[in-house]
């Protein structure tokens, strides 16, 4: 429309206005232009996602304060606000049309209300700022998966990390042409004091499914203002809902096998369950850690990393639990590390790191010392338990060489974890894909720590990890896991995996390194090597197998008695955690598939009968291979 030509060549540089008209996406054109109409910035830069492009945003944050140069070349720390550090769960919300529904356990708000309101908070926003305007692809560029995206921000810092994060996508918006199939997403700090949001009880973020546009304001923190990170994923989860593809809160990982053998593996896990180590095993290969797309695609289901890089909490990891990630930490390179404690020599430490913290620095509540006190009295960390690092994943040594490929890579099984103290085994094959999807991945819980919520050991349920993402009634997120394998003949293997089983006096009966072994068992099942032992719930590993995997992996005997104890049925375990799922679904999940009743009454009955026949307690030696 000329009307927006005219605003756009009147706001714009001439060289920023070439590289929008240079993409010829009428619908494109509009939203940079009300954007520009709605928040009023002093200047607009469009990114070509050319190294220089790139440079002028990472010089842009500096220079604004939004990061401070560390101690590394490459290494930058950026602060969210001191209330501003995760996502807000409470503010994201669906822009509901009338007359739709998403079900009972989704948030939303009236869409008029809602866009009224949000779009009153992001008037003038930018009045004092410049305008970053990005193209992204999410998944490799030039693929089935890739979606391309278009984010606005008045956030350096949101612009860098995304530069990072993922695939430049100004190639594919030329590709795509007047197509109106893209994601938009809006993005303003809103006012701010010392750099981080002011107005904090104004955050927002609202998500327009039908318009595949998402608004965010006041706020930050990556998971409120990354666009392509969580506010993508809901966008994704439904539109693959209507075409019949996948959207994950899932890594990918190669698992090396005999003979130089790679079976790929996508896994969910809640957050703080060991996902990111799980994708960054020692001796195997990384693809993504957070977010992956599944296609089908002759005759086999593959999957991409959304992504290319990691925004992964920093807490706990050191050079003995993450080689890896840690060597990239401490040596030059593109690193932007957020909420952790700066010493005077710009070094940052973090919880968990491996060796004494400085009792002063700076940190996201400002100028810190140990034992300062926020305002309602509690004592301050000296980094935040939720702060990050972010960083390109092919910078890690341990880079698959498939990352990029468009077709994405097979996938041999899947894994589903939670943190859970007495029910699950440290690794179980579910039967097929029906009670895989169902038993392990619907039924997935995680117990809170006192870190996190107050309360210990509270179970929480997460279907699929992917709860907090939803954009889908419930019922209907199930049933498209069930029907995706419909046609396949050979589908990935499901698998439950257990890192955080306790004995009766609380003590873990696992080491952090042993979930190599589980994998790597996984592995072996996937290419048909090594025989299982049939419980009521699936199929669990022989003795002999983990002792040679144990051996081989990890330099370790692996006892008889400590397979006894990680490995043994707990029948009323197991049938209270049915109890407590069907429970939400019958309450709560008004469209559950009858299927999840079913196979939960079929597995139940299973229990019972092996209860009848051996006791609560079952010796994985009593039972026998398949
Ligand atoms: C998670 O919390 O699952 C994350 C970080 O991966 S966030 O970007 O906040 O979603
Ligand atoms: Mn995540």
């Amino acid at each position: 429309m000329h009307n927006e030509n005219e605003l756009l060549k009147g706001r714009l540089t001439a060289e920023s206005y070439d590289r929008l008209i240079a993409l010829d996406n009428a619908k494109m054109h509009e939203f940079v232009a009300d954007a520009i109409e709605l928040t009023q910035p002093a200047s607009v830069f469009v990114c070509t996602g050319l190294e220089p492009d790139i440079a002028y945003i990472r010089e842009l944050a500096i220079k604004n304060g939004e990061e401070v140069p560390l101690n590394i070349p490459g290494h930058t720390c950026h602060f969210d606000g001191y209330h501003d550090q995760a996502r807000d769960k409470a503010k994201t919300k669906y822009l509901l049309p009338p007359g739709s529904d998403l079900g009972e356990s989704l948030s939303s708000i009236d869409k008029e209300t809602g866009v009224e309101e949000v779009r009153s908070f992001l008037k003038d926003s930018m009045v004092d700022r410049e305008m970053l305007i990005c193209f992204f692809c999410l998944g490799p560029i030039d693929s089935d998966f890739s979606i391309p995206c278009i984010q606005i921000t008045d956030s350096p810092y949101v612009a860098h990390s995304e530069t990072i994060l993922y695939r430049s996508g100004y190639e594919q918006f030329k590709k795509i042409g007047s197509s109106p199939d893209f994601f938009r997403f809006i993005h303003s700090e809103g006012e701010l004091e010392n750099s981080v949001s002011k107005n904090i009880d104004k955050r927002r973020v609202y998500i327009d499914l039908e318009e595949n546009l998402v608004y965010s304001v006041n706020t930050q923190y990556g998971g409120n203002t990354i666009g392509l990170k969580k506010l993508a994923l809901r966008l994704a989860i439904n539109k693959a809902s209507k075409q019949a593809w996948l959207a994950e809160h899932m890594f990918v990982m190669g698992a090396h096998g005999p003979g130089g053998r790679v079976t790929y593996f996508a896994g969910a896990f809640p957050s703080a369950c060991g996902k990111t180590s799980t994708s960054m095993l020692p001796g195997q290969t990384i693809i993504g850690d957070d977010i992956a797309y599944f296609r089908k695609k002759g005759g086999q289901i593959r999957s991409v990393n959304v992504e290319k890089g990691i925004f992964g909490i920093v807490r706990d990891v050191n050079s003995e639990d993450d080689p890896v990630i840690h060597e990239a930490l401490t040596h030059p390179g593109e690193v932007i590390f957020s909420n952790v404690l700066i010493d005077s020599d710009n070094k940052p430490h973090w919880l968990g790191m491996g060796s004494d913290l400085p009792t002063e620095g700076i940190n996201h509540s400002g100028k810190w010392h140990k034992g300062k006190t926020d305002a309602d009295g509690n004592e301050i960390t000296p980094s935040h338990r939720n702060a990050r690092y972010c960083l390109n994943i092919p910078d890690l040594s341990n880079c698959d060489p498939l990352l990029d490929d468009p077709e994405g890579v097979p996938v041999g099984g899947i894994v589903y974890g939670g943190r859970d103290s007495d029910t699950w085994v440290p690794v179980e094959q579910a039967f097929n894909w029906t009670e895989g999807i169902i038993i392990k991945g619907a039924s997935l819980e995680s117990e809170t720590t006192a870190a996190t919520l107050g309360k210990e050991g509270v179970r929480t349920f997460n279907l699929m990890s992917n709860l907090d993402f939803m954009s889908i009634p419930l019922g209907r997120y199930v049933q498209n896991n069930l029907d995706f394998a419909k046609d396949i003949e050979n589908p990935p293997l499901i698998f439950s995996v257990n890192y955080f089983l306790k004995d009766k006096d609380g003590k873990y009966l696992n080491g952090m390194a042993d979930k190599s072994v589980w994998i790597l068992w996984a592995e072996l099942r996937v290419n048909g090597d090594v025989e299982a032992i049939e419980t009521p719930t699936g199929l669990i590993p022989k003795y002999e197998d983990l002792e040679k995997l144990f051996k081989e992996h990890l330099d370790a005997q692996y006892t008889q008695q400590a397979y006894v104890e990680q490995f043994t049925i707990r029948i009323s375990k197991n049938l209270a955690k049915l109890d407590r799922v069907e429970k939400i679904y019958r309450e709560k999940v008004s469209d559950t598939p009858q299927i999840l009743f079913d196979t939960f009454a079929e597995v139940r009955k299973r229990l019972r009968a092996a209860q009848d026949k051996y006791g609560d307690y079952i010796s994985p030696f009593d039972l026998t291979a398949e």
